[in-house]
């Protein structure tokens, strides 16, 4: 085993440079452990054998001090550096600004995926896009959603490396002879974050382009006097790269968004291009490519084009070589989700990829690409794609039989499931540390490079058991006098903390808690003696800016929130608490700290999650629908140990048929019906009693989400969990073993399967 590229005392020494130059301690741990990656950086770019690039438009990456410390085992020099300079490091880790260039799970699944790649030596890299403003923070105004720009380089980009590559991109123009002639050209500019696994004995490279005007300053403009339009190229060309688009699974099928995907597209097309070597023939033996969902599907034409208008190479050779070399990871079947572009609106931007697509659709009519004048991005990718992939057991098997029901006929060998996971570096040694040491002390170390050793935990020892517990409660204490001084909100930490974190959307049905919450909180006052265990009820997330409904939900919690905090009924009984500006690092507060973990969808909705497995990881205890993975959670930690409730994605699409459900479900349930009441009679705003009607008419009525017909059954799991919660040392024993069986669900088993079934890369070591 190679000696780490770095010792503490080389990196105390560029601590030292740095802060004598005049940076701050923030800056200078930074810096120097940016500079300590340096050669694992080289390494990674150099690599010789096939090599994996992972293209999504969203690397959800948080922050990555604490990680990178914790990689190269320099957080105690860096501690000792801290308190010379009067402050702690958890002090300097909070300072840090989350990288938010996603907007949920699709995009933290990618970072997940980078640190897995690093962890076990799977050499390859990942492109992105480097928006000037990630995910929009979120503050809450009387209750509501208020979205302001986030800001992620405002102290600049200490992560950065400089690896002065470039390319011009073209857009837009005509087609001649077969030869594209753009009418627009910008310049993506690479910056690369090193992204080190485990050990700290390899790196995986993100490689963000950021767009820069070909000729940023007009001078002979300037001195004719035009100052503002002198410098009008630049702008227009940094608005490529200026925001990510803040839809979760809701597309904006805006021209700026295509523009987008096809700058990322075409940029690290032409870098990987440029880095091979070997003959053309040899591609698919060097490179694979992944598409992180269809949102960078243009690769398939754009490959075909450089194959085709560049290397001389045949139509059909092109095609076949294009589809060895591609894969497509779908991450959604929600219908609004599924990406399709205007013909007219490709071919006006991407006039020479029109054509392929046109070549493409004649030559594979039964792929359905074209429809209605719209280019079906997901049937192009599945097309020039020789696996695809779903996420989850269930997804991959609903793709079958649903969206991609045709084309996985013509095609049966062709989709693969790869069940997500995640990194359990960052998502229980990083975030838990408490709970790191407990399973440290019990089965010895290894385990976060090899989490199926969490098995190892049972038979569960009853001391380790308790020391969990221990863990869990010194947690929520944390976390209780956090939401006291940051959010105004005290709790009671030995109540249940239950906790949805998600994207608000109405699939994943936040407003099912909300009402389960009013329900709960009418029959404890009802009944404030009837030995209720009691509860804190917490939430958090963004609604994208135009869902209307999303934010309603948020703007219903928040006024539920109010009022049920202040009563002195209920007291103690019951808080709820909405915490603003969801993103990684509160993620990070608020699930070692969780008790029950909600997880929620109308079956057959998500198609996987991977909050459910960091929750599970942390012992926390599910309840849940059989959906995504939460079907595969469910098997593995035991049926006992899991709150299952609801319809399953059969019985779900056979409800929807009958005519009526909701409001007989409604009818048939009083709890909700009271429930239902308190929307539109002013009980939590007096002043607009009808203000949350919409959403009350919505369950009662069209219901898409069958919020109502699963409502009885939510209520049913709810109370067991409170009789599994009322008995501590059951809850405790049910808690370790979610840990214990967890084990699966770490992304390098997941990044194993890729590399296995998709990409045929085998791991180096370093
Ligand atoms: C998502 C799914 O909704 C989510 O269930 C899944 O875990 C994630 C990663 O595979 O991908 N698909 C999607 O479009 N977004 C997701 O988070 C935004």
């Amino acid at each position: 085993m190679r000696d780490l590229p770095i010792s503490e005392d080389a990196f105390r020494a560029g601590v030292d440079m740095r802060l004598a130059a005049g940076d701050g301690v923030a800056e200078a741990l930074c810096g120097a452990a940016r500079d300590a990656m340096v050669p694992l950086w080289r390494q990674a770019q150099a690599s010789g054998g096939k090599r994996v690039a992972y293209l999504s438009m969203e690397f959800l990456i948080g922050r990555l001090l604490r990680e990178t410390l914790r990689a190269f085992g320099l957080e105690r020099a860096a501690s000792e550096i801290c308190a010379a300079q009067g402050t702690t490091l958890g002090e300097v880790f909070e300072a840090e600004p989350d990288a938010a260039l996603g907007n949920g799970g699709l995009g933290r699944l990618a970072a997940c995926f980078l640190e897995s790649m690093a962890t076990i030596g799977c050499p390859g890299v990942g492109y992105g896009l480097r928006y000037e403003h990630g995910l929009f923070r979120q503050s809450l105004v009387q209750g509501k959603q208020v979205e302001a720009p986030e800001d992620w380089l405002r102290f600049g980009a200490p992560w950065e490396l400089n690896p002065g590559r470039a390319y011009e991109v073209g857009f837009g123009g005509h087609v001649t002879d077969g030869v594209w002639h753009p009418g627009e050209r910008v310049r993506a500019v690479a910056h690369d974050v090193a992204v080190p696994g485990e050990g700290g004995r390899f790196a995986v490279i993100l490689r963000l382009w950021q767009a820069e005007a070909l000729r940023p300053f007009d001078l002979g403009r300037f001195n004719y006097g035009d100052h503002v339009g002198a410098s009008a190229a630049e702008a227009s060309a940094r608005a490529l790269t200026r925001v990510l688009y803040p839809d979760d699974t809701n597309e904006a099928g805006k021209a700026l968004r295509l523009k987008q995907e096809y700058f990322l597209v075409a940029a690290s097309l032409a870098d990987l291009m440029a880095d091979h070597e070997g003959a053309l023939a040899d591609l698919a033996d060097a490179l694979a490519v992944q598409l992180n969902d269809t949102h960078p599907a243009i690769a398939g034409p754009e490959l075909i084009r450089l194959l085709v208008d560049g290397w001389g190479l045949a139509f059909d050779e092109a095609v076949a070589l294009a589809r060895k070399v591609l894969a497509y990871t779908n991450h959604t079947l929600l219908p609004e989700a599924l990406e399709s572009w205007p013909e007219g609106l490709m071919a006006w931007l991407l006039p020479r990829h029109m054509e392929i697509i046109r070549d493409l659709d004649a030559a594979l009519p039964e792929a359905g690409i074209l429809d209605h004048g719209a280019v079906r991005m997901g049937n192009l990718a599945f097309a020039l794609a020789h696996r695809v992939n779903g996420v989850s057991a269930l997804h991959t098997e609903l793709m079958k039989e649903t969206v991609f029901a045709g084309l996985h006929a013509s095609y049966p060998e062709r989709i693969v499931n790869q069940t997500n996971g995640v990194t359990p570096r960052r998502w229980i040694a990083g975030c838990n540390p408490a709970l790191a040491e407990v399973i440290t002390g019990a089965i010895g170390d290894g385990w976060l490079t090899d989490l199926e050793r969490l098995s190892g935990l049972e038979p569960l020892d009853g001391g380790v058991v308790d020391a969990m517990a221990g863990v869990k409660r010194a947690n929520k204490a944390r976390l209780a006098e956090w939401l006291a001084d940051e959010h105004g909100v005290p709790v009671d930490p030995g109540a249940m903390f239950d906790v949805q974190i998600k994207r608000i959307h109405e699939y994943k049905r936040q407003h099912l808690n909300i009402l389960e919450t009013i329900a709960l909180w009418q029959e404890m006052r009802d009944a404030p003696e009837a030995g209720w265990v009691p509860r804190v009820k917490i939430f958090a997330g963004k609604a994208a800016p135009g869902y209307h409904f999303a934010k309603e939900i948020i703007h219903l919690i928040n006024r539920v929130a109010e009022r049920v905090n202040a009563d002195e009924v209920t007291g103690d009984l019951l808080k709820v608490v909405f915490v603003p500006n969801y993103n990684v690092s509160v993620a990070e507060r608020l699930i070692p700290a969780s008790d029950l973990s909600e997880q929620i969808s109308t079956a057959g909705k998500e198609a996987s999650g991977t909050g459910n497995m960091k929750f599970a990881l942390n012992g926390a205890i599910t309840i849940g629908t059989l959906d995504g993975a939460n079907v595969e959670i469910r098997e593995r930690v035991g049926a006992e140990n899991f709150l299952l409730f609801g319809m399953t994605a059969e019985e779900v699409a056979a409800r929807r048929e009958i005519p009526g459900h909701a409001a007989e479900a409604v009818a048939s349930e009083p709890r909700l019906a009271r429930a239902l009441e308190t929307l539109h009679d002013g009980t939590f705003i007096d002043d607009w009693p009808d203000l949350f009607a919409g959403i009350a008419g919505n369950v009662a009525g069209h219901d898409h989400y069958l919020v109502a017909s699963d409502f009885a059954d939510y209520w049913r799991a709810q109370r067991e969990a409170d009789d599994w919660y009322a008995d501590a040392d059951g809850w405790a024993q049910k808690a370790a073993l979610n840990i214990a069986r967890s084990g699966w669900f770490s992304s390098d088993r997941t990044i194993r399967g890729y590399m296995r079934d998709i990409w045929g890369i085998e791991t180096v070591s370093a």
